[in-house]
């Protein structure tokens, strides 16, 4: 029966049904989507504080002001996300402890210093280009929670992605010294924005699986590529350029070809040991700690009113 079920199951995501919370899966259905929802979730989390670092210096009150919606809607699109694996059947304090104690992995392009306010437009454009190009197949995955999520989520970070471009824009249109800030950004995210799509496609170790389960619709490699073709021209509207000597266009496959990653960066940053990964992880335990009276106020709250109602 186990067989039949798993098979039932697979003609369903066959004909492009939505599997939902209540319906059979298979467990390593269920244990993907919380593997990769969760990271996700972690990566939106810790994806604030990168930005974070900049509010209190954005250069005008217009700038803080989007700067801080964008940061705010990555908390709400982590808190989306929680929902979303919770109805797997995981709890959000066990995911929050997996990522506080260092088990759980968020997106590497978090462990990256937000050096000068450029890095603020380099992130909007390119780390939230990359993060929709990744985002919007999801929107079509097979889980219905996941990918209801990913809809308004996507929505928010086409903004996010314009308020970038717009940042860089003007950087770029200024003076010399703001020029050159703008390029020296694109120098430092362009490869760790790269490495956001994950390891390539021979190496991805759950890309058939998930492929096959609809929970992803392109590899790596392929939104990668889609990734660069869609960056360079927008690179060169800017006046700025691409930090790889080999990139070239190849007019017969119609690609922009781009040269070695370096992905010994790559698993180093994953093993805990990119530029900020500690720092990252010890400001997010800090706001855990910090946090802990609202929780014990809130839970103390909803036992006072239950014992109330029940009376
Ligand atoms: N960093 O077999 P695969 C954002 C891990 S956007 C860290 O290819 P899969 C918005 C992978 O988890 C960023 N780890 O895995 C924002 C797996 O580890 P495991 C978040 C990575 O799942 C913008 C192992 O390597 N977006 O937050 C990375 O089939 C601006 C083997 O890899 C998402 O999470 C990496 N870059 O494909 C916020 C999107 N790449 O679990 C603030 C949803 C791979 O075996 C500011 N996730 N790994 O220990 C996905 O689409 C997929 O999980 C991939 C990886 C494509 C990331």
């Amino acid at each position: 029966p186990d067989g039949e079920q798993a098979e039932r199951f697979q003609a369903r995501i066959d004909a492009d049904d939505r599997i939902e919370p209540n319906d059979w899966m298979p467990e390593q259905y269920r244990r993907t989507l919380v593997r990769q929802i969760s990271q996700h979730a972690h990566s939106e989390i810790v994806g604030m504080l990168p930005e974070g670092n900049w509010i209190t210096r954005a250069p005008s009150l217009r700038r803080k002001a989007a700067l801080l919606a964008k940061v705010q809607d990555e908390g709400g699109h982590g808190l989306y996300l929680y929902a979303a694996a919770e109805t797997l059947g995981v709890s959000r304090e066990e995911l929050i402890d997996q990522l506080l104690s260092g088990r759980a992995k968020y997106s590497s392009i978090f462990n990256y210093p937000t050096l000068t306010w450029a890095d603020i437009g380099a992130i909007g454009w390119l780390v939230d280009g990359a993060a929709i190009m990744n985002q919007i197949p999801l929107c079509r995955c097979s889980y219905g929670p996941y990918a209801r999520a990913m809809i308004r989520v996507c929505k928010e970070e086409s903004f996010h992605q314009r308020q970038g471009y717009e940042i860089m824009l003007t950087l770029s249109r200024g003076t010399p010294e703001q020029k050159e800030m703008a390029q020296d950004a694109l120098n430092r995210w362009w490869w760790p924005c790269l490495m956001m799509f994950g390891p390539p496609d021979g190496e991805s170790q759950h890309s058939d699986t998930s492929m096959r389960w609809k929970i992803k619709r392109f590899s790596n490699d392929g939104l990668r590529q889609k990734f660069v073709d869609a960056t360079v021209p927008q690179a060169h509207f800017l006046g700025l350029t691409i930090p790889d000597p080999t990139l070239h266009f190849d007019e017969a496959g119609g690609h922009w070809v781009y040269g070695e990653i370096d992905w010994d960066e790559f698993r180093r940053v994953l093993a805990g040991d990119g530029p900020c990964n500690r720092e990252r992880l010890a400001v997010r335990r800090k706001a855990h700690e910090d946090g802990a009276w609202v929780r014990e106020a809130a839970l103390a709250y909803a036992a006072k009113r239950s014992a109330a109602t029940r009376q």
